[in-house]
């Protein structure tokens, strides 16, 4: 299956964007923004949700605990000059642009459900590459098992870490197979445009298979580590929030089923289905969980 979004979408949400992206200044740029991700084998053919939906309902707690918040604040976010830092177990620490880890002419199209822990779900056309090859630029050392990311800390442009709704800043992480696995992506754009700052601009994780908090926003520090990383939910609350966050809908969240989930746009009443297992990319990743009991490593 090689589709992109323009394939997939439907016409009347595609005419929706258009005419969203005419009111705003991108007028002459619709079609100049000049993102285009390769299709990639990797995307579902579901269909995604609009736009509209995927930049007006989302979490990002740097700019408050609303799903509009983000939305309404996270315009004061300078997103350039940005660097990211890579650091421990690697060959050549050091600061990097967004453009060395995700040169725009790499740039895939990875269409993947997003599957929040709070039983929500979305389809969404990211552009990225594998993170796997931005690791490699930096060169991983034998001996680095799990990789570290960090949000930026910048309270003067994101408002909720003044209030502290939670420890920032964010951090999250994953072993260091997870990080390498195809699926797991780097992402700087969605719908052919780059990442909007309440998706996670300049540059953000991507890991499909896991509940939605593991895919951190504005990294501006991956650290190769060879101690599993402390994530911020799982220091909040570690009976809710796991290091490893595998969709699972066979293992509830300890106030609320997993069994099932909204899916954002698809009514307010006809929108519950069922939440596969790793989000339905079992097939790809069931492997690196060989062995291991999903019940307790959650
Ligand atoms: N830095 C940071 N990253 C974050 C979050 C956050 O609050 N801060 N929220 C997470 C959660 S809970 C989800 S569901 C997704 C939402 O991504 P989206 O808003 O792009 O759909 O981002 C994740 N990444
Ligand atoms: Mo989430």
């Amino acid at each position: 299956m090689k589709l992109r979004w323009s394939d997939v979408t439907p016409r009347p949400a595609y005419l929706g964007r258009r005419a969203f992206m005419a009111a705003g200044a991108a007028m002459l740029a619709a079609p100049a923004f000049g993102l285009q991700g390769r299709p990639s084998p990797h995307s579902t053919d579901e269909a995604l949700n609009s736009f509209e939906e995927i930049t007006n309902y989302n979490n990002f707690y740097e700019f408050g605990f609303g799903k509009e918040d983000p939305a309404r604040h996270a315009h004061a976010l300078t997103t350039d000059p940005w660097s990211v830092e890579i650091d421990g177990l690697v060959e050549r620490p050091g600061s990097y642009g967004v453009e060395d880890l995700a040169p725009e002419n790499a740039l895939e199209e990875r269409i993947y459900r997003l599957r929040c822990v709070e039983a929500w779900s979305m389809v969404i056309p990211w552009l990225g590459v594998p993170l796997s090859g931005a690791l490699e630029r930096a060169g991983v050392r034998s001996g680095a098992k799990f990789v570290r990311f960090e949000t930026l800390y910048r309270p003067a442009e994101m408002r909720g870490q003044n209030a502290r709704l939670l420890a920032f800043p964010y951090v999250e992480g994953l072993r260091l197979d997870e990080a390498m696995h195809p699926l797991t992506i780097l992402a700087t754009g969605l719908y052919d445009q780059p990442m909007p700052n309440q998706n996670g601009a300049p540059i953000r994780l991507v890991v499909p298979w896991k509940y939605g908090f593991k895919s951190i926003k504005s990294v501006v520090r991956i650290t190769l580590t060879d101690r599993q990383p402390v994530s911020t939910w799982e220091a909040l609350q570690p009976r809710e929030y796991g290091f490893y966050a595998n969709v699972n809908p066979q293992v509830d969240h300890p106030r609320w089923s997993q069994a099932t989930e909204r899916r954002i746009g698809a009514g307010l009443f006809g929108g519950r289905q069922d939440t596969p297992m790793f989000n339905g990319y079992g097939d790809q990743v069931a492997a690196l969980y060989s062995g291991m009991d999903l019940a307790k490593h959650y």
